[in-house]
């Protein structure tokens, strides 16, 4: 898989392919692989193959409820905040000639993080996150390569497609974050997703 995104891609919706370098991701592979304490996800009802770990706080889909979770370590804080000023940067840019680039935030105002492992096959279905949650998301992708998919809510034959690498920042706001949902087909290799979120 080569390309990046396909064309029609929606505003608040952001790619930055390179944001760890490759010996920083695998160092953080290494360190993911190593870690304990994965649960499993549900999604609509049914357990999927998908497993994960909450930092900071952790939301249930069947309760609606966000609980306190483990603080979010110092090494996953880092990625954190290198996504955060890398964010700033991307979509600051495009803020200039798109008034739909939403509040970002400072690094700290990003105290959720969840880890997703997706082992071979996995994937996840159209969803858009929580509204509990801020309108700026930013997820880093490690592991084996994976596309994102976004459609339309309202109009759902609107599409566009992302590849996200090993290293890449995705930035998901504005309209992209309010107005479209998104999935990950499954995956043809082991994948880790580390996303941050901050709370309204
Ligand atoms: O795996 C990804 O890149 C996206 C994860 C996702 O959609 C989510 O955590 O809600």
């Amino acid at each position: 898989m080569d390309s990046q995104t396909t064309t029609g891609a929606p505003p608040g919706a952001f790619l930055v392919a390179d944001l760890l370098a490759p010996a920083e991701r695998d160092q953080l592979v290494a360190r993911l692989d190593a870690l304990e304490g994965w649960g499993g996800a549900t999604f609509r009802g049914q357990v999927t193959r998908r497993s994960m770990i909450w930092f900071g706080t952790a939301y249930s889909i069947a309760t609606r409820r966000v609980d306190p979770a483990p603080p979010i370590p110092g090494w996953l804080r880092a990625v954190r905040d290198r996504a955060v000023a890398a964010a700033r940067a991307r979509a600051g840019i495009a803020a200039h000639d798109d008034d739909d680039c939403a509040f970002l935030g400072s690094p700290d105002e990003f105290v959720s993080s969840t880890i997703i492992r997706y082992p071979v096959g996995a994937g996840i279905g159209w969803h858009s996150d929580a509204p509990v949650y801020g309108p700026t998301v930013l997820t880093v992708s490690l592991g084996a390569p994976a596309w994102l998919d976004l459609r339309h809510k309202a109009d759902p034959a609107r599409r566009a497609r992302f590849l996200l690498n090993a290293g890449a920042l995705f930035i998901l706001t504005g309209e992209a974050r309010r107005d479209w949902a998104h999935r990950v087909p499954p995956v043809r290799g082991p994948r880790y997703a580390l996303t941050f979120r901050t709370r309204r």
